[in-house]
């Protein structure tokens, strides 16, 4: 029967359809029940479409139609993150421009995701790589710029050299860049950065307000990384200068004896003195060439040279000799520390290797440990002048009250995050549209003259100079007047971050045929996003810089909502006998081998089938041939509707459950499950004759959403020639059916448990009676004994008191 379908007709047809009849396009108009179902963009990287994107638009889909079927006017965008690195050392290797390997590759991308036949709605498709797009990030670059949350900045930034570019921490893994597995070194260059960090109090208080997987929300908290404590400056000795640390335990001010700066620290060669200032650069040199994970390892040796200059300790006005270690980070609070051995494991080490002073000013009860070890917990001070006595807490208060009379600090809340660094040495990017002039400074570019665009005379090579970016060798591109004084000046050659023009896409979709503003009032009110779904490994950048795009255009007065995503969905991993799917394990499975074999309804459907979305489940060429039978079952039952058929209550029964039980599900994308009451349905029908049309139009309705094209096929054959399956509404079921009348209640002798009897709801009390006493189990001590009392709970039990 099933051979009647051939799927990659239909595929093609229905696809051909739903474009001619616009079906993908939401009403734009109509907001009152928009559902704006976005899924992350993708990089057109050149391969195939794999499995995990699949696994990410396919089930989405799904959603969006059943949403869709529910009266939703859904808006399913589609597009592109263009720009990036792999395009332009592609062009480096091959010497193709990015331009034309980036458009070859997205015709082709295009095309397979047309293939899973998804309600994207192409005509509203962004590629950022596009100047009607770049156009718009530099826009916001601008307003970023204006509004001061846009600034330059000479920084150690994590250079990879391989890559021959500045890295934001995001991309630096385990010490070692995120796309090559270079190792990072720092380098000190002008960068710009954007100021995320005036956001982090409400990024971090906003999180509670989300719909998100507990376990992201919980790493963008340890991203932003908030630390309560106090900031204290150190005069040192026989010098101007002084040294500010950030501390969370100021109670322990008595017990800092030495203090640590990073070895970046920009004091090291003030405070240094001539006889240690080789020993310092020694040690320098070996510093730069490691990764902040090595260096904070706990089992690391702790190291460090004595600079020859002593800090004072304002509580105690003892001297405390100044060191560099590699276990401060330049990175983190002020890049230097006050040491304190008794209480901070670190610095203990530290202080045993150096033979430095420990004075012990916390323990559990205020009394001295006997014990030469460190207390890093919350206790009683001791050995501490008048916070003898307190609790940690107490004395914190009172030590940052003295810190602000002396004017020598006070509480300070530090965070993790940094401004987010976006300037890139690269070529395949967002110019940055800033023209430095010599007399004005920068200046930006005026939105009339935007696009500033990327220049295409430029060579591509794999070195341009450690400091060189590669638009600055377009001399056309690069000699230009200022804006302001018309003087000659030049543009700023770097590109940005492709982080930036991924961190406002969302806002862009609604808007996309827009051209004369980023976007358009009456569209914005499609925002924010209903549901995004995209991979766990976004946690931190991508949803991070989202959230603060959002804030501060809303704070521009742009936008008029908080936060761009209100639900987030992590879709889970698809793998191969238990282990990711990489090229490198030659364990990947090629949609297209599939899709063409089985379709590709049967493809997503399997993929759906496999376990919880947010799981994911293991690859098995096995497991498709099983979806495909249930789909070859359905079409066979489809098959034998009879519009003169009567179906047996059961039936009927079965049916009204399967949609509610099917509903619930897909409602909560619980896609597996929902596949599998449609079998458990489907084997049912197998053994019928016939069916009848109520039931033939319900499964179709409800496998619709799971598998499109079949089901609009089969919706055509059997139910309506005119519309699509698409524009009916999702199934109703009858609750009296769906409420069992049958139950079964337990019988008990002298409160034994002798049986169970099977009664409709709300028998009759004797007629429920009498079959308890005909059980056989029962009836043998009725008529050995004497039946004295009958109890019955209604619906629930039967005890009979015999003597
Ligand atoms: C004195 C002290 C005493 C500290 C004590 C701890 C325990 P979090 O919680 O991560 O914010 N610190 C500060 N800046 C540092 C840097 N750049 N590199 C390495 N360590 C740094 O940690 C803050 C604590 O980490 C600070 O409090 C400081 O050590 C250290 F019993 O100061 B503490
Ligand atoms: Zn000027």
């Amino acid at each position: 029967m099933d051979q009647e379908i051939n799927y990659l007709e239909i595929e093609k047809k229905w696809q051909q359809k739903w474009i001619e009849s616009d079906a993908h396009r939401p009403d734009f108009k109509s907001i009152d029940n928009k559902f704006y179902c976005l899924t992350m963009f993708s990089y057109p990287s050149g391969d195939k479409l794999h499995v995990g994107h699949w696994y990410n638009y396919g089930p989405v889909d799904t959603y969006a139609r059943y949403k869709k079927m529910n009266g939703a006017n859904v808006f399913q965008p589609q597009g592109f993150d263009a720009f990036g690195l792999p395009a332009e050392n592609y062009a480096i290797k091959h010497g193709i421009p990015p331009a034309e390997s980036t458009r070859k590759n997205i015709t082709k991308m295009r095309k397979q995701l047309q293939r899973i036949g998804a309600m994207f709605d192409w005509s509203n498709e962004l590629i950022t790589s596009d100047k009607e797009y770049y156009k718009w990030t530099q826009w916001l670059f601008l307003q970023l710029f204006k509004n001061g949350l846009a600034y330059q900045k000479t920084a150690p930034v994590n250079w990879c050299s391989s890559c021959a570019t500045v890295l934001a921490n995001e991309q630096v893994k385990d010490g070692l860049c995120d796309r090559c597995n270079t190792q990072v070194t720092k380098k000190k260059l002008k960068q710009w950065f954007f100021k995320i960090t005036d956001y982090a109090d409400e990024l971090l208080d906003n999180l509670k307000n989300l719909d998100w997987p507990s376990k992201t929300v919980n790493m963008q908290k340890n991203w932003i990384g908030k630390s309560v404590g106090a900031e204290i400056t150190f005069s040192v000795k026989d010098s101007d200068s002084a040294i500010t640390v950030f501390t969370t335990r100021p109670d322990t001010i008595y017990g800092a004896t030495y203090m640590v700066l990073a070895p970046e620290h920009s004091l090291v060669d003030v405070l240094t003195a001539s006889h240690n200032s080789s020993a310092i650069d020694t040690y320098r040199d070996k510093t730069r060439m490691m990764s902040e994970i090595e260096r904070t390892a706990t089992d690391k040796e702790k190291t460090g040279v004595f600079t020859g200059a002593y800090a004072i300790n304002p509580f105690t006005n003892d001297k405390m000799p100044i060191w560099i270690s590699d276990y401060v980070l330049i990175s983190y609070g002020s890049g230097a520390i006050m040491a304190v051995p008794s209480g901070d494991e670190r610095d203990f080490e530290f202080a045993n290797n150096f033979n430095l002073p420990i004075r012990e000013v916390v323990s559990e009860d205020g009394k001295p440990n006997s014990n030469d070890n460190c207390f890093s917990g919350y206790g009683i001070c001791l050995n501490s002048a008048n916070l003898n006595g307190l609790t940690s807490e107490n004395a914190k208060e009172i030590v940052c009250n003295e810190l602000n009379e002396k004017g020598i600090g006070g509480a300070k809340i530090q965070y993790r995050l940094h401004d987010w660094l976006i300037s890139r040495q690269r070529y395949w990017g967002t110019p940055i549209p800033i023209i430095h002039c010599d007399d004005c400074g920068p200046v930006p570019v005026p939105e009339k003259q935007l696009p500033v665009e990327l220049p295409v005379d430029i060579e591509f090579s794999s070195t341009y100079g450690e400091d060189i970016s590669p638009l600055a060798t377009s001399k056309l591109f690069i000699n230009v007047k200022c804006p302001k004084c018309n003087k000659s000046a030049k543009r700023d050659p770097d590109t940005m971050d492709t982080f930036v023009c991924s961190s406002w896409y969302y806002l862009r979709y609604p808007n996309a045929v827009i051209d004369d503003q980023p976007f358009d009032k009456e569209r914005l009110n499609w925002l924010p996003v209903d549901l995004y779904v995209g991979g766990a490994e976004h946690a931190t950048m991508h949803l991070l810089y989202a959230r603060f795009i959002t804030k501060a255009l809303r704070d521009f007065g742009y936008l008029n909502f908080d936060e761009p995503f209100k639900k987030l969905v992590h879709q889970g991993t698809i793998t191969k006998d238990g282990s990711k799917m990489s090229k490198s394990k030659g364990n990947t499975v090629s949609p297209d081998e599939f899709i063409d074999k089985y379709g590709s309804d049967t493809f997503r459907a399997y993929l759906m089938f496999m376990g919880p979305f947010e799981d994911g489940g293991d690859w098995n060429d096995n497991g498709i041939t099983g979806i495909s039978r249930f789909l070859g079952k359905v079409i066979k039952i489809c098959s034998k509707m009879n519009y003169n058929y009567l179906p047996d209550v059961n039936t009927i029964k079965f049916v009204n459950k399967t949609i509610k039980y099917v509903g619930e599900d897909l409602n909560q994308l619980k896609f597996n499950t929902a596949i599998s009451k449609l079998m458990e349905l489907s084997n049912y029908l197998n053994k019928h004759e016939s069916i009848n049309k109520f039931t033939a139009q319900s499964i179709i309705l409800l496998l619709a959403p799971i598998t499109p094209h079949l089901c609009e096929e089969l919706w055509y054959m059997y139910i309506d020639k005119n519309t699509s399956v698409f524009n009916h509404d999702w199934p109703e079921y009858d609750k009296s059916l769906i409420v069992d009348n049958e139950i079964q209640i337990a019988v008990q002798v002298n409160g034994k448990h002798r049986g169970n009897i099977q009664i409709e709801l709300d028998l009759p009390k004797e007629d429920v009676l009498n079959m308890a006493k005909t059980l056989e189990n029962v009836s043998k001590y009725i008529s050995t004994g004497n039946l004295i009392k009958e109890i019955y709970v209604p619906n629930k039990i039967v005890n009979l008191v015999v003597k």
